[in-house]
């Protein structure tokens, strides 16, 4: 195959489902499917589609979503409606038990809201990994691409944090059928924390999450450093805390040896990464300091260990930050070169801010409360919990 400055180009499979760019969490929430849809639009107008095969699938069916979630769970997101929800009667009751809805009548502000097409758009989000994961068993794709996916909150009987069905769990349960051991990796600003637990006493899956931990930051109290897993999972659930502010340089920092080191003590025949944007700069919910070429140096390099490689979205809280980000991760992926100037195309007023550039600066003067002694201590546990694992 072509060369190219990333090496070697790789067989890229990509969903998308234009199903999913209509579904409105409600007006004012934070959470903007439309933001794969200006990703998409952003990835066709660089002419990135002709690089890559079109995943076609299904929506996800209740059996392959009951793989991890409780059935009752998966009756309730099938049945619930925004008017069923609003009658206040025994399936607002059933919903706020699976905590969907809102907790006080009139609370607008609710993250897990009983959305009009919700079983549709979670079926489709989750039969994007699903056919993922499946392009990656089968070696039809070296790299499989879902920017819908990596709802990493979602548990096995309740919503969370905007994730409903948990679609990377479903697609790890898929990638086991035929790897031995896959590894996870999850640079959201948010910790991973139902990947985590449901694979929190497995030897066959390693989750890693670097994620943001101050001070009543979602979701609280996970995601420690001294959290390693428990059981056959001992030491294979890693977890890098971070204060506010950390720019490309202090993250590459963790990283690079960190995982390095996971590579090294884990071995794994597979990598999923969950991609989720709002640890970039400027984000409405992330208070990081990373830009796009630093979020997608990560990107880049799991890719350098030539396994196969699923590619989730997540948070991302700033759209037009978000969808940048996520095209030039699919050019990486691709491994091929864009422009930095931003094709005319159909959302591209939403870039007139960035000045029509792919790459927008960083926030300047932001205080990075990394401290190296805080950096270094990070290191030091997560480097020595590794050491666990060496053979
Ligand atoms: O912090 C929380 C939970 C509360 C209760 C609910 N209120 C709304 C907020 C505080 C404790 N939730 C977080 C959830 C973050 C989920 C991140 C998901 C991902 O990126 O990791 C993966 C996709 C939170 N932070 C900010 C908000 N919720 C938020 C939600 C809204 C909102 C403003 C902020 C929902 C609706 C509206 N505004 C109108
Ligand atoms: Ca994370
Ligand atoms: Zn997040």
């Amino acid at each position: 195959s072509q060369s190219c400055p990333d090496g070697p180009k790789r067989r890229v499979c990509y969903y998308y489902d234009r199903g999913i760019a209509g579904v409105d969490y409600g007006e004012d929430h934070v959470m903007v499917p439309r933001r794969v849809d200006m990703a998409h639009a952003l990835i066709r107008s660089y002419g990135l589609l002709g690089d890559m095969a079109r995943l076609r699938t299904r929506p996800a069916t209740a059996d392959e979503i009951s793989s991890f979630h409780d059935e009752g769970y998966v009756g309730l997101l099938r049945d619930v409606t925004p008017e069923g929800f609003a009658a206040g009667g025994e399936m607002t009751h059933a919903a706020k038990g699976f905590n969907v809805g809102a907790f006080a009548k009139d609370d607008r502000s609710v993250d897990n809201p009983p959305i009009a097409g919700l079983w549709d758009y979670c079926r489709r989000y989750a039969g994007g990994s699903l056919a993922a994961a499946r392009a990656l068993v089968s070696g039809e794709a070296e790299i499989a691409i879902n920017w819908s996916g990596g709802l990493h909150h979602a548990c096995r009987e309740r919503a969370s944090g905007f994730c409903y069905v948990n679609d990377i769990v479903v697609a790890i349960h898929e990638l086991l059928g035929r790897f031995r051991r896959v590894l996870y990796v999850d640079i959201d600003v948010h910790h991973g924390d139902g990947v985590e637990t449901a694979f929190i006493d497995s030897a066959r899956v390693m989750t890693v999450s670097f994620h943001q931990r101050t001070k009543n930051f979602f979701p609280d109290g996970k995601g420690l450093v001294e959290h390693v897993g428990v059981g056959d999972g001992q030491y294979r659930a890693v977890n890098v805390p971070l204060n506010e502010g950390m720019d490309d340089q202090g993250y590459h920092g963790l990283f690079r040896p960190i995982m390095a080191k996971v590579m090294e003590v884990f071995q794994p025949e597979a990598i999923v990464m969950q991609c989720g944007g709002d640890s970039l700069s400027g984000d409405r919910l992330g208070n990081q300091n990373l830009s796009i070429a630093g979020h997608a140096q990560c990107v880049r390099f799991m890719r350098s260990y030539n396994l196969p490689l699923l590619l989730l979205g997540g948070g991302g809280y700033t759209v037009n930050h978000v969808a940048a980000c996520w095209c030039y991760e699919t050019a990486v992926a691709i491994g091929k070169e864009i422009d930095d100037a931003i094709p005319v195309h159909c959302y591209d007023s939403y870039y007139r801010s960035q000045g029509y550039k792919l790459h927008y600066p960083v926030a300047k003067g932001i205080k990075n409360d990394n401290t190296d002694f805080h950096v270094t201590r990070t290191m030091s546990i997560v480097m020595r919990n590794l050491t666990h694992l060496e053979a």
